[in-house]
């Protein structure tokens, strides 16, 4: 049986989260609004399937898509860039490449007891997240 990330989950914690926005280019103002955030996450997964509803006070994201199939991700009101994304298993984890214009761009998904782990990674920094069952 594969992870089951199913579940609404609580930003706990995050760590050079602005950094990470800084190498996606986001501006001074939205970065100092953008960490006091705390986002939302609704996860949907059934078989390969999966949706992911981030949403918060200011600007929400949703993101849908079958295990290993390459899709267009716009990232509409983050960056707003085009990527070329495709998310497999690595074990227990999701990976998702996000290919465009920013080097080693993408994010892992994982479970660790009760918790949601979200490491995001663009260029060369890496911000990792902790989420909490709602
Ligand atoms: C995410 O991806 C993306 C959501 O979790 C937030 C991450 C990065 C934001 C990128 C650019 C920021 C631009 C403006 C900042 C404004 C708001 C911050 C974000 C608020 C929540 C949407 C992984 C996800 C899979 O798709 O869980």
């Amino acid at each position: 049986m594969p992870m089951d990330f199913n579940g609404t989950w609580n930003l706990f914690s995050s760590d050079n989260f602005e950094n990470y926005l800084l190498a996606l280019g986001i501006d001074f103002a939205t970065r100092k609004i953008a960490k006091m955030l705390k986002p939302q996450k609704v996860i949907k997964q059934e078989g390969d399937t999966f949706s992911i509803h981030t949403s918060s006070t200011f600007r929400s994201y949703f993101v849908q898509f079958k295990i290993g199939e390459e899709f267009e991700e716009d990232n509409k009101g983050l960056d707003n860039r085009k990527c070329k994304s495709v998310v497999t298993w690595d074990n227990d984890k999701l990976v998702c490449v996000q290919s465009g214009d920013k080097k080693n761009r993408g994010w892992t998904h994982w479970i660790e007891g009760d918790e949601l782990y979200l490491e995001l990674r663009c260029e060369d920094q890496v911000c990792k997240q902790v989420y909490k069952r709602a």
